[in-house]
This record gives structure tokens, sequence and C-alpha cells, in this order.
């Protein structure tokens, strides 16, 4: 059903003709949508993975990149991973990785990202690299990671789930993640084992802060 409204005029002369009152109304509308819009704009992606590339030898061999059409399903359907490599020696003082932005201040509860099953998980690397308001820095290795799934994208490559829980943040993190390690003050990953080490590379995906899923450049869908 179709409700059709009075004219303004009309409504103006039912009114007493109030121009005032409309407007005052107008304007108060205005104001709540702004507010609600700046509210959206505010809330925005919790987290973003931004991909970083240290090579201060200029030596070429890292790459850090999200990636189309390489990953698990995403929000904007081109199945984004994130590729990390370091196509050279471990001792290159040179690393591929990205910085998690976003979580400063948080309580970590969940941290986690699948790894496709073709690319290197080793003990050192990727990882989290996690401080804390309270005790530092930590590393979060991939291997020992629990695994939570393994899942098929679909270009029909396997990944393996890998999610830390605040247990498995106690038993495997190095130093371990305690109740008493505070606030999250940063997160990054970082990948720097080469060749001698594994595959040179590793393509991650739906990075987990706290349950939330970075799966793709830009926001965390
Ligand atoms: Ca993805």
């Amino acid at each position: 059903m179709v409700y059709a409204l009075p004219k303004a005029s009309n409504r103006k002369r039912s009114k007493g003709g109030s121009a005032m009152n409309d407007r005052l109304k107008f304007a108060a509308v205005a104001v709540l949508v702004g507010v609600t819009l700046a509210g959206v704009a505010l809330a925005g992606p919790p987290f973003r993975a931004k991909p970083f590339e240290f090579d201060p030898d200029a030596t070429g061999i890292v790459e850090a990149a999200w990636v189309p059409h390489e990953g698990l399903p995403d929000a904007g359907n081109a199945n984004h991973a994130l590729l990390l490599v370091k196509d050279g020696p471990t001792t290159t003082n040179a690393s591929s990785g990205a910085v998690i932005q976003g979580v400063a201040g948080i309580t970590l509860m969940e941290l986690g990202f699948d790894v496709r099953s073709d690319g290197h998980c080793g003990a050192g690397a990727p990882r989290f690299n996690v401080t804390m308001s309270n005790d530092g820095l930590h590393f979060v290795g991939c291997a020992a990671g629990p695994v939570a799934g393994v899942l098929t994208d679909p270009q029909g490559n396997l990944w393996i789930r890998k999610r830390w829980d605040p247990v498995a943040l106690l038993l495997t993190a190095n130093p371990p993640i305690t109740l008493l390690s505070g606030t999250v003050v940063r997160i990054s990953i970082v990948f720097d084992e080469g060749t001698d080490q594994g595959q040179g590379f590793t393509h991650l995906d739906n990075i987990d802060i706290n349950g939330v899923l970075i799966g793709k450049p830009g926001n965390a869908s």
C-alpha cells in the first residue's frame, strides 16, 4: 500500500504555517544521519594486514603482497591470499611480512591464520611477532600452531587452519603469552626463513585476530 504525502505547502498550512519547525526537524534529522554515518566510518574494518618488505641491503629476495586468485574466498570474490617470499638463505638480513593494523590495546583471546599446504610452515616462520604491554615481544611460530581444520580453495589448493587460543598461546608462544602479559601493543607477521629451511615462500589467508578474519587487502572479511 502506498500512502501519499500531502504537499509541503499543505503540511505547512495544516501546522499553522510553521516553516521554522520544518527546518528545525530537517536539521535534527540531518544531524542524526551525520552522526550515524560518522559512527560507521569510525567503526570501519577493525583490523587490516599491511604487507611489508624489509630488505636493507637491497638483495631483492623478499616479496610481500596480497595476491588475487591464490587464496580462500573473501568478500571481493577475488580469493586474495597474502604471499610472503624469502627466496634466498635464511641468514640473509631480509624478511617479508605484514603489520596488523588496529590491534593496539586489545585483549588477545585468539590468534591464527590459514596456511596453504604447498608453502613453508616452519618453527620460526611464518610467525606472529606479538608485543604485549607488560612483557614485550613474543614469537608465535607456524609449526607449533594447533590445527583447527583443513580447507580447499576454489583453485583446488589445500589450506591448514592454525588457531591459537589462550592455552595455545601459553604453551607454544616463545616466551609464553600469559594472563599477566597485558594488552597488545603491536602484532606483525614475519617471514624470514629462506630456501635452506623450506620452499622460500608461503601463502596465508584469514588472519584471525580475536575471531575477526582478515582475508583480503584493505579490510577484514
Ligand atoms: Ca582470502
